[in-house]
């Protein structure tokens, strides 16, 4: 079976996360194939949440699935499990069941009834047991005896399978947490626990040595190294590899690794990088996807954290495509729209990332816009729930930059510990209204980076 290799952007991913990873996964692709490594293993890339409205669209006019939503990187039942365990019908003999677990080489077999739903488990053990208990009866000397053993045992052959199955057998879910369940399979009386599907059916076996010595799971971060940023169970995964624009922060990792962090405008723009350093072409389809990227994480080129780098691999992107990169750019920003009706939460908190300043967490949201007046006209609905936030949370600040990207500037708003903006800023927060701030179009460069200060 082909190795899985999850490839995964932060938290309430953003374009840059979501594209990233389906182009980083498209190029790992290309060059496990080129070095016939094809089947040996699987890049998928993955997200940590809902999927932005601009992903959905490029990815959709391009006819790209969508990465696959995880909750966390822990190792699952699922992962370790022998799938598909060897079934013996309850009302079969010993005998066939003795045959089966010789043909598949087995210790235990699935005991299921005329529905094909789990009863219990038929084990070599089992077995043993019962050929020793027969011997009980056995008189050194005696033929009588001996003739009573031998009969038993011959009986013993015709036996329903549902006489000598276990029942008490400790059951896993497919999605159960290993580290959640090691303990309660070794504290269970039998060496295997079983896997049963919602209809109560056996979908793999699960023994103590699966879940005491177990791979992690490998995994790629694309556009964040940073632990609050990555999936729940990062520090279970084995991390194999890190390619980002962020500041290096705190994902440590067993091995040496490819990590590949270059200070550019966007993730998407070190994947086209890297498909032009492999010599692999990137295809109309990965093309529009990434250049998306390109143009949402550096807002068409007009945020300061954008590079001659940027605007050379947009141009080339943009060339695959054969489309004007603005025209482009300004097509992804609109399909965001829907501001009037957005959920609160989602204007607030749809790209919003946590910074550790100190013993504090900063909650900083972005919202970029093309109509500032119309997502303005939502204020207080917007700073309630940031107040909400404060309190439910325990942030002590969460700043909200509603980001006017045709003007270029940003709205502040803040809530909680406001002193922290002021002192970061040198302005006055304005409670109502909030704070216009010109020029500041980049939550990393502009905001982040001086609110850590
Ligand atoms: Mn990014």
């Amino acid at each position: 079976m082909a190795k899985t290799i999850l490839v995964v952007g932060h938290r309430n991913p953003d374009n840059d996360s979501i594209s990233s990873a389906v182009g980083y996964a498209y190029l790992k692709t290309q060059l496990a194939a080129r070095e016939g490594r094809a089947d040996e293993v699987e890049y998928v890339p993955a997200r940590l949440g809902k999927m932005p409205s601009e992903s959905a669209w490029i990815l959709e006019q391009n006819g790209i699935e969508a990465p696959r939503a995880i909750k966390h990187v822990h190792v699952r039942v699922r992962d370790v499990m022998t799938p598909d365990p060897v079934s013996v019908s309850v009302e079969d003999t010993m005998l066939h069941a003795g045959r089966l677990l010789r043909k598949h080489n087995v210790r235990s077999l699935a005991v299921e009834d005329a529905d094909g739903r789990f009863l219990g488990l038929i084990s070599t053990r089992a077995i043993a047991e019962r050929y020793i208990s027969a011997t009980d009866e056995l008189e050194e000397g005696d033929p009588a005896s001996s003739m009573a053993v031998a009969s038993s045992l011959i009986d013993s052959l015709s036996q329903k399978v549902g006489e000598l199955m276990a029942t008490n057998v400790f059951v896993l879910d497919e999605e159960d947490l290993v580290k959640d369940s090691v303990e309660d399979l070794i504290a269970s009386e039998l060496r295997e626990g079983i896997v049963l599907d919602d209809d109560g059916r056996a979908i793999g076996i699960v023994t103590r040595s699966d879940v005491t010595t177990y791979p992690k799971r490998q995994v790629i971060l694309v556009d964040h190294n940073e632990t609050l940023q990555a999936a729940a169970g990062i520090e279970d995964a084995d991390v194999v590899e890190i390619i980002d624009h962020h500041r290096i922060a705190d994902v440590s990792t067993a091995n040496p690794i490819q990590f590949l962090n270059l200070p550019l405008g966007s993730t998407a723009t070190i994947v086209a990088l890297e498909f032009r350093r492999h010599g692999i072409d990137i295809p109309p389809h990965i093309a529009a996807v990434l250049l998306s990227a390109i143009m949402t994480d550096t807002v068409i080129l007009k945020s300061p954290t954008t590079t001659d780098i940027d605007r050379e691999q947009a141009d080339l992107l943009a060339a695959i495509i054969e489309r004007d990169v603005t025209e482009f750019g300004l097509e992804v920003f609109k399909t965001r729209g829907g501001e009037d009706d957005m959920p609160v939460e989602d204007l607030v908190g749809a790209d919003s990332k946590e910074f550790a300043a100190g013993d504090d967490t900063v909650l900083i949201a972005q919202h970029e816009t093309v109509d500032l007046p119309g997502v303005m006209a939502r204020e207080a609905e917007m700073r309630a729930y940031m107040r909400k936030l404060v309190a439910d949370r325990g942030y002590a600040t969460v700043l909200l930059m509603v980001t006017d990207i045709m003007a270029e500037g940003s709205q502040f708003l803040v809530e909680g510990n406001t002193r922290i903006a002021e002192r970061a800023f040198d302005i006055t927060v304005n409670p109502d209204g909030g704070n216009w701030m010109p020029g500041v179009l980049s939550r990393k460069k502009q905001v982040a980076a001086k609110i850590l200060l």
